[in-house]
């Protein structure tokens, strides 16, 4: 019998001496906390390791234990025996400083997006995971590495984050089991909420004013916009880390089957996508050059956001109308 990806990313990270752990780029909870879980997993085996992030640590993850050792740039002669990315669905979506030849060693993916394009040397796939963390607490069990504190609060912010918060659909007897055995391992759930949740720098709020004040609804009532302009974001003082969530405002009116933000970012404009769950956004995001989840999506489009705007709310109402057409 083939042995699992799981046993044989085991067999290489117990073989390696020097690891190199990293996420997508803008990473999320799950990429931060898959992230930083690996690194106490290479650290309790008694590896080298480096935590790389391009777009550093987003402010709401900067207290979970090894943030601050994660570093937003490689030097051109470093080498590792493996690569470890975790949470990504394609390789571009990787820091430019990942190296691409040989330095890299034997490249691991761990990953759980529905859409995605496969890379590396070794992939452990599983799109039923409610989160990347869901795994990597599976390879720490399977390697004998205790969930510690530490290990367990790291995990569970992936966990948190990816499942909003255990509410989306993807939240499955197999990522609550998990979540009893972190709460066993006395993390405190509340003290996570507080380090996530309950920090909000008040740019973010004032930033959120203004970008309610942009919702429209489509005609049907089944679809609701955001817009975000970098004068928004400048006038409020923000910066693009500090948006997270914006989208479920709109997603969470009655009726509404889809909410779609557009981000302004220079000549493009990055374009998220929420289902309730009629809908495949990520099929969409994926027929625009992204990628993503059945109900959380995003892609990257080129034009000014009005334009933008348009273009994307008429493929969602065709999307709609086809839905209803064979229903
Ligand atoms: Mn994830």
């Amino acid at each position: 019998m083939k042995p699992s990806p799981m046993h044989q990313i085991a067999q290489t990270l117990m073989g390696a001496q020097s690891g190199l752990i990293t996420c997508h780029r803008k990473p999320d909870g799950d990429a931060m906390g898959s992230m930083l879980g690996m690194g106490l997993i290479l650290r309790h085996l008694g590896k080298t390791f480096t935590l790389y992030s391009q777009d550093g640590v987003p402010k709401q993850f900067a207290d979970l234990a090894l943030a601050s050792e994660v570093v937003d740039h490689l030097s051109e002669d470093s080498h590792f025996d493996v690569t470890v990315a975790v949470d990504t669905g394609d390789q571009a979506l990787l820091g430019d400083d990942v190296p691409t030849d040989h330095r890299r060693g034997t490249l691991i993916v761990l990953d759980h997006h529905s859409s995605s394009t496969p890379f590396g040397d070794l992939r452990w796939h599983d799109a039923t995971a409610a989160a990347t963390g869901v795994l990597v607490a599976e390879l720490a069990q399977h390697m004998d590495v205790r969930l510690n504190r530490d290990l367990s609060e790291l995990l569970w912010c992936a966990l948190y984050t990816d499942t909003g918060g255990f509410r989306y659909s993807s939240t499955d007897a197999r990522v609550l089991r998990l979540a009893a055995k972190l709460v066993e391992a006395g993390i405190s759930p509340w003290d996570v909420t507080v380090k996530l949740y309950e920090n909000n720098p008040v740019e973010r709020m004032r930033l959120l004013g203004r970008v309610l004040c942009t919702l429209e609804l489509s005609a049907s009532g089944q679809i609701a916009s955001l817009a975000i302009t970098q004068q928004m974001v400048d006038e409020s003082g923000a910066d693009n880390s500090m948006m997270d969530g914006f989208i479920n405002y709109a997603r969470s009116i009655e009726g509404v089957e889809v909410a779609v933000q557009v981000l302004q970012q220079g000549e493009v404009c990055r374009i998220s996508l929420r289902s309730k769950g009629r809908i495949d956004v990520g099929s969409l995001a994926q027929r625009l050059g992204g990628g993503g989840h059945h109900n959380a999506a995003g892609c990257t489009v080129e034009g000014p956001p009005g334009q933008v705007q348009q273009r994307i709310l008429g493929l969602l109402e065709d999307a709609l109308r086809d839905r209803e057409a064979v229903q």
